[in-house]
């Protein structure tokens, strides 16, 4: 199995987010990718790889030119208003108001954001564009043959939409890889989302298509973020109907409840029939996961991904949430263990 990491995600760092009523330090750290390599290298699952620059072409695939824009500028027009520490919104567009763009920052990162747990820095922008061409190199290497790939991108993607970030991540790593496979060969490709939070990114960019499957097992948005998607009823529009899938669970749920809602997500990945299967891999889905409510041990991680590689198809892991810090590493090659041991005997 390859591995595609980079060090440029230590250049996002350092922010605040809002939780509880308090700004507090971000859950979304450093540290996260750090212990993850250092878990894929010890347990020795094969190369570890630097990704290459695709420049901005396959991100404008998917994400809005302006949106790209304020990305790259954010932090200077922050800077040059006075303020020290990240940029944070605050205010937001809400039903009769306009959604169109103000002039000033605290204005134009309200109208590119949907929450205030996502700070932008100095570092914020570069860290997201290596994530999103460790996502690319990734299925690169699914184009060039391999059987299983792990992108460790940090930030994470599926809670950015086409033109807006939140949820800690700021452009879509998973929807770009996609969308590239797409745009090199694969007729069909799926996205299987395991994260804790529902990706809401991913199924705003791929809601009306039939090209690219969406199938996601997350925490009941009547109860948890993002709150405003996530729901079962949410099937798809036009010619993607029936190609968007959405599997609540309630908080609390048990390993064996999650386990029935991957047995029928991988059911519908498996009609689907893709060239590709990408994987958008959360880990805080965990028991001691310090923002989430499922119930996952270590050993579930071995089971989970098993269970993805007997599909028996190529497939990418995209890197996504998981906070119990110290656990995390363990989890995440517990599923890769498994998946590029199931993967590798095909
Ligand atoms: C990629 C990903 O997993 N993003 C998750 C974004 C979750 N944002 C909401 C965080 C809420 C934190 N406050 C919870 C208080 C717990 N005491
Ligand atoms: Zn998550």
């Amino acid at each position: 199995m390859l591995t595609v990491y980079s060090n440029d995600h230590q250049l996002h760092r350092g922010g605040l987010e809002l939780s509880g009523g308090e700004l507090v330090p971000c859950f979304e750290c450093p540290e996260r990718a750090d212990l993850v390599l250092a878990a894929v290298h010890d347990a020795g699952l094969g190369d570890i790889v630097e990704p290459r620059d695709f420049g901005l072409d396959p991100l404008l695939r998917v994400h809005d030119a302006r949106f790209l824009q304020f990305l790259q500028e954010a932090w200077d027009l922050w800077s040059a208003a006075g303020r020290s520490g990240s940029a944070l919104a605050y205010s937001w567009a809400i039903r009769d108001m306009q959604a169109q763009e103000p002039e000033h920052v605290d204005g134009k990162l309200g109208y590119f954001s949907f929450d205030a747990t996502s700070p932008i820095g100095s570092g914020t922008w570069r860290a997201a564009k290596t994530s999103a061409n460790t996502a690319l190199s990734g299925a690169a290497a699914l184009l060039d043959g391999d059987a299983c790939v792990f992108s460790l991108c940090r930030p994470p993607g599926h809670h950015a939409a086409r033109d807006y970030f939140g949820g800690y991540c700021y452009l879509n790593n998973v929807a770009i890889a996609a969308q590239y496979l797409r745009d090199q060969r694969a007729a069909k490709v799926a996205i299987l989302d395991v994260d804790y939070h529902h990706g809401n990114g991913t199924q705003s960019i791929f809601y009306d298509r039939d090209d690219v499957l969406f199938v996601s097992i997350h925490g009941d948005p009547d109860q948890e973020f993002p709150f405003f998607l996530g729901r079962r009823s949410e099937t798809g529009s036009g010619a993607g109907r029936g190609y968007n899938v959405n599997l609540p669970l309630r908080w609390h749920s048990s390993s064996q409840e999650w386990f029935a809602a991957l047995d029928q997500a991988t059911a519908i990945v498996a009609d689907f029939a893709p060239d590709y299967l990408l994987v958008s891999l959360g880990v805080d889905t965990y028991i001691e996961d310090p923002i989430s409510k499922f119930r996952l041990l270590h050993e579930d991680y071995l089971i989970m991904g098993a269970k993805i590689a007997a599909l028996g198809l190529p497939m990418q892991f995209v890197l996504e949430g998981g906070y119990a810090v110290g656990d995390i590493g363990v989890n995440v090659a517990n599923v890769l263990r498994a998946a590029s041991r199931d993967s590798a005997q095909r």
